[in-house]
């Protein structure tokens, strides 16, 4: 009697331990999930927003936030914050910095709630002006949290916006100083490699771009890919890293991988001091069913070989069945230094946009 006691005992007792286990392993797990927040401020982020918006997000919940009720009103998103309301009134923030931050100072309350429980954080604006500029700095440092993973992604103003720059310098440098990686694209680099668009159609790029590059991290790590990126190694190449590049390629045919590697390393969409510098690299692939892990492989190759030995490199690839006989590739370089901050040294080499309505 007594044996058969002691050995229901000992029975309960494990079971109790392997409840505790499997709720630990879940509570582990929970936390190990990506949790994705994308939150776009002012009339260039909440394009952005629109721009995932409508070609969907798995794994990721959409923001956008803005102090010009007009353009909210036509924002596509999941939730759609007015910011500064009594300051503003609506109308948006002018072009200057200073309200665009103390309008978000006023709705900090309702971004902490929308981005509460995510441990990634993008923050996607166009500097320059005032909303996004202004916003992007105080939230880059106020919308910090534990085991969160802060990612600023910014364009820099076209050079027939020259009056800008001076506004894009100093919310860049803010940004770097706060969020874990700002990847910076100048949108004039953009316009240039995109083929001298007149300025609506180079915006239009421009929000593609960073929404591709916003929408294919996210599912990456959200999703089953061939080769997966996790969050861990999102950490690896992003936590307090500073500034980036991002590079995209594009081909077909033989040697697509390789072909689309050099394009994106060779045509960083930001004026990169010293590439063998860089302090990592994220590498992402995408084709069609077509596309093997050895091309896969020799992508991540190639960037190892441009870069110092020191710099970590992660690599990732996912199938998308429309891209059969092609291959798209993302290099994003982070820890680098750009021309762009360096006072007086960023020259107007690429000449003036052209000027037009969009087709
Ligand atoms: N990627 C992208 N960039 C844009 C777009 N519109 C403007 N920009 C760029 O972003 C900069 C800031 O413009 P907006 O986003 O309109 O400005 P804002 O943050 O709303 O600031 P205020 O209107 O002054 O309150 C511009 O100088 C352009 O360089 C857009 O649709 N997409
Ligand atoms: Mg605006």
């Amino acid at each position: 009697m007594d044996s058969e006691y002691t050995s229901r005992i000992s029975k309960m007792s494990m079971q109790t331990q392997d409840f505790l286990e499997a709720e630990r392993i879940e509570a582990a797990m929970r936390m190990a999930r990506p949790n994705v927040s994308v939150v776009g401020l002012g009339g260039a982020g909440s394009n952005i927003v629109s721009w995932i918006k409508q070609r969907g997000l798995t794994g990721g919940k959409l923001v956008a936030a803005n102090t010009d009720a007009a353009h909210l009103a036509i924002t596509k998103a999941d939730r759609r914050i007015l910011m500064g309301e009594k300051l503003t009134h609506g109308q948006g923030a002018g072009g200057y910095p200073d309200r665009g931050a103390e309008a978000a100072k006023d709705a900090l309350e309702d971004l902490v709630k929308e981005t509460n429980g995510s441990n990634i954080l993008f923050l996607c604006a166009g500097l320059g002006g005032g909303t996004g500029t202004g916003a992007s700095q105080v939230y880059s440092e106020a919308l910090q949290a534990p085991g969160r993973l802060v990612v600023g992604v910014v364009t820099l103003p076209f050079s027939v916006e020259r009056y800008r720059y001076e506004n894009a310098k100093k919310g860049l440098e803010r940004m770097r100083a706060h969020c874990d990686t700002v990847v910076a694209i100048d949108n004039t680099k953009l316009a240039k490699v995109a083929g001298d668009l007149p300025l609506q159609d180079a915006l239009g790029v421009a929000n593609e771009l960073v929404g591709q590059f916003v929408k294919g991290i996210t599912e990456t790590i959200t999703t089953a890919s061939l080769i997966n990126i996790d969050y861990a190694d999102l950490r690896a190449i992003m936590e307090k890293r500073g500034l980036a590049a991002i590079g995209v390629g594009y081909a077909e045919g033989e040697e697509r991988v390789e072909k689309a590697v050099r394009q994106a390393i060779e045509g960083q969409l930001l004026d990169i001091k010293d590439i063998s510098k860089a302090k990592g690299a994220l590498v992402h692939v995408s084709g069609g069913h077509d596309i093997t892990l050895e091309e896969v492989t020799k992508a991540g190759e190639l960037v190892t070989k441009s870069l110092p030995p020191t710099a970590k490199i992660v690599w990732g690839a996912r199938v998308d069945p429309t891209m059969n006989g092609h291959a798209r590739v993302m290099v994003v370089l982070t820890g680098i230094e750009s021309t762009f901050l360096s006072e007086n040294s960023y020259k107007f080499a690429l000449g003036p946009l052209k000027m037009g309505k969009a087709s």
